[in-house]
C-alpha cells in the first residue's frame, strides 16, 4: 500500500467566484469556516483521507479560483480530476445559470467520462435564495448529473457531497483497474490506478 493507502482521488472545484468553493473545501478538509472573503488565486488544493469500504481513500482537492482571469490556469487541473464539482450559489441566480457553461468547460478540457456533481451551496441563508431546489434538481436530471445543496457556514450536505463522489469515483476505479490512455473514446483517466499516478510522478 503506497504511502499508507488504498486509493488516490482527485478532485475539482469550480464555478462561479464567491459561490463557497473554498469553504467548502475548508469545511470538509478541516471542519472549519470563515465569513471573510479571500478570493482565491489562481488554483489551491487540501487532503483528507477517508475510510471507505474498509478501504483509505486519499482524497486530493483541488479549489480553483472562479474569477475570468484564472480560467486558463484552472483548465489545465480539469483533465487529471476524477471527478469535478460545479458549484453556484442559491442566493445569486447568475451564478447557477453560469452551471451551464461550466459544464461545458468540463467537456472541453476534462477527461472523457470524469464524474460530474452540481452543488448548489449557502443553502442556510433561507431568506436570500433566489434558486429553488426542485428547479436546479429539474435541470441537473434532464443532464444525467447529481445535484446536491449544501452550507459551507452549518457544513449541512458537505461530508454527503464528497463522500457521496468519492464513493462514485472508487467504483469506477474498481471497475476499470487497468491503467489507460487519456485518449478520447478510450478508457477513461477515471480509472487509472495509484500506480499509474505515481509513475507519472505525482508529487503528492
Ligand atoms: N452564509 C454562507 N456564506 C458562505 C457559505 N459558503 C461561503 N460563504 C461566504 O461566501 C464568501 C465567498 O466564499 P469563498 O469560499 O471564498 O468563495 P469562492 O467560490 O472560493 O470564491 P473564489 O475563490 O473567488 O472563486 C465568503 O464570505 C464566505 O464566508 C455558506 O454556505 N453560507
Ligand atoms: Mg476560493
Amino acid at each position: 500500500m503506497p504511502d499508507g493507502y488504498d486509493y488516490l482521488f482527485k478532485l475539482l472545484l469550480i464555478g462561479d467566484s464567491g459561490v463557497g468553493k473554498s469553504c467548502l473545501l475548508l469545511r470538509f478538509a478541516e471542519d472549519a469556516f470563515t465569513d471573510s472573503y479571500l478570493s482565491t488565486i489562481g488554483v489551491d488544493f487540501k487532503i483528507r483521507t477517508i475510510d471507505l469500504e474498509g478501504k483509505t481513500v486519499k482524497l486530493q482537492i483541488w479549489d480553483t479560483a472562479g474569477q475570468e482571469r484564472f480560467r486558463t490556469i484552472a483548465a489545465a487541473y480539469y483533465r487529471g480530476a476524477h471527478g469535478i464539482i460545479v458549484v453556484y450559489d442559491v442566493t445569486d441566480k447568475e451564478s447557477y445559470e453560469n452551471v451551464k457553461g461550466w459544464l461545458t468547460e468540463i467537456d472541453r478540457y476534462a477527461s472523457e467520462g470524469v464524474l460530474k456533481l452540481i452543488l448548489g451551496n449557502k443553502s442556510d441563508l433561507a431568506e436570500r435564495r433566489v434558486v429553488e431546489h426542485d428547479t436546479a434538481k429539474e435541470f441537473a436530471d434532464q443532464l444525467g448529473i447529481p445535484l446536491l445543496e449544501t452550507s459551507a457556514k452549518t457544513s449541512a450536505g458537505v461530508e454527503d457531497a464528497f463522500i457521496a463522489m468519492a464513493k462514485q469515483v472508487k467504483e469506477i476505479v474498481d471497475a476499470n483497474p487497468e491503467p489507460s490512455s487519456n485518449s478520447k473514446g478510450g478508457n477513461v483517466s477515471v480509472g487509472r490506478s495509484i500506480e499509474a499516478e505515481k509513475s507519472e510522478g505525482c508529487a503528492c
